[in-house]
């Protein structure tokens, strides 16, 4: 079987097709040193945990331990192909500083305990403040990263038991937006596009999205089609001089914060050189007068002079969708945490209405997804949505969610949308919100501002509950701490962003007493002694596939309609919701008719001003008639709060490297991916480090008003005038090895990010703020260690590659070594 180190080539061997083909497989797999697959005990199904592309794997099980991944040549989603965060990603559920037991806080102490106590502790404290003050005084922030049957358990006991409307994940910080888009212009949530779009596309747009470093499997597909014959063409909007960016016939590096105005360009020459769809626009669209009117304010001069983008590419761009006969649009966070969110991701839409281009093949949006299970956590209402996507302020829907509850419609709050977790920070910050139970998630990195983040959580009256695998940054600041298990550990469902599910089954044991985050959810449910309208028991499974068979129940009907899947038909692959009994294999694409879920009663949202935010009435959104049409919504550009100039020059954004995921609690545990970037650096321009007297290796300090970090400098192709900070670094630093306390800030990028956030969304602007850079210290001549195969990649020429050596040669088979073609050498998918 040929091996590939997949650090050098994140992306691996190419496969090329043509348009309307079927994506080659190539089965990728990575296996314990010394271990060959027929020495594999057992394989069991389950998908990739460290994005949202929910490529489908089987986890070689070897003496009750995992060993290793391969991926499932069966799959609609990836055809056996993986990247290399999950080839090497497992090894760290097997890092000895894993949570084994329970600890609670002692005299300012945290110390090891048993179940009983921990639990006690927390429904405890619970019980005395419901007392107290009531559900006002309980918040549950959550996560992207449990199973579906975990969010729907927890906002049952939430919503429907507890009866707190502080409930939020951390997907208000990721895909807040693409739900907030989907409802503005469809009227409810879900992706009308489908992955197999890839494969038919002529024209492909990557809108604030670096899919070669965040959904490498589906950025392979891309690569495979530009390989092939009759490629499509990309057009790129990123400040960055991504692969993504290098691949595309057009890059519009825009100044951070310009999204507005450059889709507003674009719709604008779109409209004017009439590439649009007029029958279309008639029939199943309303607003698209507004629309016309609006961006005739953004000829496509102006609209380069705000971007600061070269206008004969800008027209070029506009050229290429405008004309395209099947486009894939793709969103993500260069528009999700910049400024005018929402307003910048509707625009994106809006060019598939004008220009008739959905639910047909190679014709999507994908507004998309970032963490693995994001889409449950919307879908199951364990953020500020209500279960199966249902209207928080339509009194229907919350009537139909009692029934499903058996509780009165009265318990389950509904005077306001679920409260954001920049707002719960707030009631923390001013005492009303007393008790906050995180799963999940790592705040004290991940969430901006982190000096008053810390500040808020380290406070003694809130009573701080942190549920993980790892003694994280959060973890670490708590008043009790519940040892998760994990991926592999325990049995779920997941939804990737083309919709897909996967089941995810238990492969091992957990380490030490480490419990399922369902069991704890249900022993806490236990101890609250939660009840129905009818005293029973609130929450009625007490398992996995019984949580999932209530979730079928609760979501018959809705647009997210999981009734026709079951456990068993999930082991043969994944499947797209809806699954139903008219829709028995799922759904391909949705809106395929040209009908929306937009009607008054049927909508998830009343949807909002884009600009202000300011939320729609019934009365007035019955008033825009959208029956079952989409909705085109306008919005004009209102320039960012923080503006680069005077004592901060730069604008400073903040993302990803391909090699860690998020807050790194997993990444920097698995050698070949903490090697391959094993610290933060600092991007600047050429042309902006030479005016500075900066070059490669030298340390600098990237300040905001906010705080300061200091990295080694990597000069690459990025835009002049922006500065960016890859957001991995908290403080922690290896296995065991937490920063001393007074060297906790200086690393995180968000010691520098502001507090402030989208008005429609919600989501907090991780793109959009004002810095310095300056020089601390020349460098040796050596270069940072910034990784050279992606974004990050050196403008000037002596640093080393990035490679992995022989610990991470990996398998790629299905494939004659060179050939770039199937051999039938592959086994479909599934056990062995
Ligand atoms: N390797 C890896 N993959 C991941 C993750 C990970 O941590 N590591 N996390 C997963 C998750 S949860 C998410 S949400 C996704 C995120 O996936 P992406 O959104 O692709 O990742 P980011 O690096 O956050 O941001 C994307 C790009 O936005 C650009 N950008 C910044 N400001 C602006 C702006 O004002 N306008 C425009 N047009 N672009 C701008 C940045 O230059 C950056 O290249 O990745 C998922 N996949
Ligand atoms: N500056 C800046 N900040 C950002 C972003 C950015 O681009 N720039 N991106 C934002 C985005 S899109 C995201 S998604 C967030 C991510 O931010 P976080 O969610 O804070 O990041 P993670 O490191 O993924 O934290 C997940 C936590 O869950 C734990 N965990 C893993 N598996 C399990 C499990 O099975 N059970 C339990 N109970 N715990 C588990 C991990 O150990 C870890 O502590 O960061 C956001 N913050
Ligand atoms: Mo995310």
């Amino acid at each position: 079987m040929p091996q590939v180190d997949r650090i050098a080539e994140p992306w691996g061997t190419r496969t090329p097709y043509g348009p309307g083909d079927t994506w080659p497989v190539r089965v990728d797999s990575f296996l314990e040193q010394g271990l060959a697959e027929h020495d594999v005990d057992r394989w069991v199904p389950s998908a990739t945990i460290l994005h949202s592309n929910g490529d489908a794997l089987d986890i070689a099980v070897k003496d009750g331990r995992i060993a290793g991944v391969r991926g499932r040549a069966g799959d609609r989603v990836n055809r056996g192909r993986l990247g290399p965060k999950d080839l090497y990603g497992w090894q760290a559920g097997q890092s000895p500083d894993r949570l084994r037991r329970p600890l609670i806080r002692e005299h300012g102490r945290l110390v090891e305990t048993d179940w009983d106590t921990a639990m006690d502790r927390v429904a405890g404290r619970a019980r005395e403040l419901l007392a107290e003050q009531g559900p006002s005084a309980i918040g549950f922030y959550t996560t992207g990263q449990l199973f579906l049957e975990e969010y729907y358990t927890l906002a049952l006991i939430a919503h429907g038991g507890i009866g707190t409307n502080h409930v939020d994940g951390n997907t208000r910080l990721c895909t807040a937006t693409a739900a907030a888009a989907l409802k503005e212009s469809f009227g409810c949530d879900g992706q009308p596009g489908s992955y197999t779009d890839v494969d038919h596309a002529d024209v492909i747009a990557l809108y604030g999205h670096n899919m070669a470093e965040t959904q490498s499997v589906l950025w392979s597909r891309v690569l495979d089609r530009l390989a092939g014959p009759n490629p499509p063409r990309l057009v790129c909007v990123d400040p960055r001089e991504t692969a993504v960016a290098r691949a595309a016939a057009v890059h519009l590096a825009n100044r951070p914060g310009t999204n507005v105005p450059l889709m507003n360009g674009l719709l604008h020459e779109i409209i004017a050189n009439g590439w649009i769809d007029e029958r279309y626009i008639r029939e199943h669209t309303v607003g698209f007068g507004e629309l016309r009117e609006r961006v005739r304010d953004f000829p496509a001069e102006e609209a380069a002079r705000l971007c600061d983008v070269p206008v004969d590419d800008l027209r070029e761009a506009a050229r290429i969708i405008g004309t395209a006969d099947r486009l894939l649009s793709t969103v993500l966070q260069g528009f999700y945490q910049s400024h005018q969110a929402t307003a910048a991701a509707v625009q994106v839409n809006n060019i598939h209405l004008v220009r008739g281009m959905l639910g047909r093949p190679g014709c999507g949006v994908l507004q998309m997804n970032g963490q693995p299970s994001a889409q449950n956590t919307r879908e199951c209402g364990a953020d500020g949505d209500l279960p199966g996507f249902r209207n928080w302020s339509n009194d229907d829907h919350v009537r139909d969610l009692a029934r499903v509850w058996n509780v009165d419609p009265l318990v389950i709050p509904h005077y306001a949308p679920p409260t954001h977790v920049m707002q719960m920070l707030r009631y923390a910050e001013e005492g009303s919100l007393r008790f906050l139970y995180v799963t999940g998630t790592n705040p004290a990195v991940s969430l901006p501002e982190l000096a008053r983040v810390r500040s808020i959580l380290e406070q003694e009256r809130l009573f701080l509950v942190v549920q993980d695998i790892f003694p994280s940054e959060t973890a670490l600041m708590a008043d009790v701490v519940l040892p998760a298990a994990t991926w592999g550990e325990k049995t779920g469902t997941l939804t990737n962003a083309d919709r897909t599910v996967h089941l995810s089954d238990k492969a091992v044991d957990p380490p030490g007493e480490a419990r399922p985050d369902l069991d704890i959810l249900l022993d806490l449910a236990r101890r609250l002694e939660l009840t129905d309208k009818d005293g029973a028991p609130l929450v009625k499974w007490h398992d996995a596939e019984g949580a999932f068979e209530a979730w079928k129940e609760c979501s018959r009907g809705r647009p997210c309609d999981y009734s026709g899947l079951t456990y068993e038909l999930l082991r043969g692959g994944g499947v797209q919701w809806p699954c139903d009994a008219r829709n028995p294999d799922g759904t391909e694409r949705l809106y395929a008719d040209g009908r929306f879920r937009s009607a008054p009663g049927d909508c998830e949202d009343f949807g909002h001003d884009l600009v202000t935010g300011a939320p729609l009435s019934d009365t007035e959104y019955r008033a825009l008639n959208p029956g079952g049409r989409a909705i085109i919504k306008a919005a004009e550009y209102l320039p960012a709060h923080e503006e680069a100039g005077g004592e901060h020059p730069f604008w400073l954004i903040t993302g990803r490297t391909v090699y860690h995921f998020h807050t790194r609690t997993k990444t920097a545990r698995v050698p070949q991916l903490q090697r391959a970037a094993p610290e933060p650096w600092v991007e600047l321009s050429p042309a902006d480090a030479r005016r500075l007297g900066l070059a490669e290796g030298d340390l600098v300090e990237v300040a905001t008003s906010r705080g300061a970090v200091r990295a080694r400098l990597r000069v690459t192709g990025m835009r002049d005038g922006v500065v960016f900070l890859p957001f991995h670094y908290g403080y922690w630093d290896r296995p065991g090895g937490h920063r001393p306390e007074d060297e906790r800030s200086g690393r995180a990028a968000n010691e520098l990010t502001t507090t402030d956030w989208d008005p429609v969304s919600k989501q907090p602007l991780f793109k959009t703020a004002a810095a310095r850079v300056t020089l601390v210290e020349r460098g040796a001549g050596g270069p940072s260690a910034a990784p050279t195969t992606a974004a990050a990649r050196p403008a000037g020429t002596g640093v080393p590659a990035t490679t992995g050596g022989p610990q991470a040669l990996a398998g790629e088979s299905g494939q004659e070594p060179g050939a770039g073609r199937v051999s039938g050498r592959v086994r479909e998918g599934g056990a062995a």
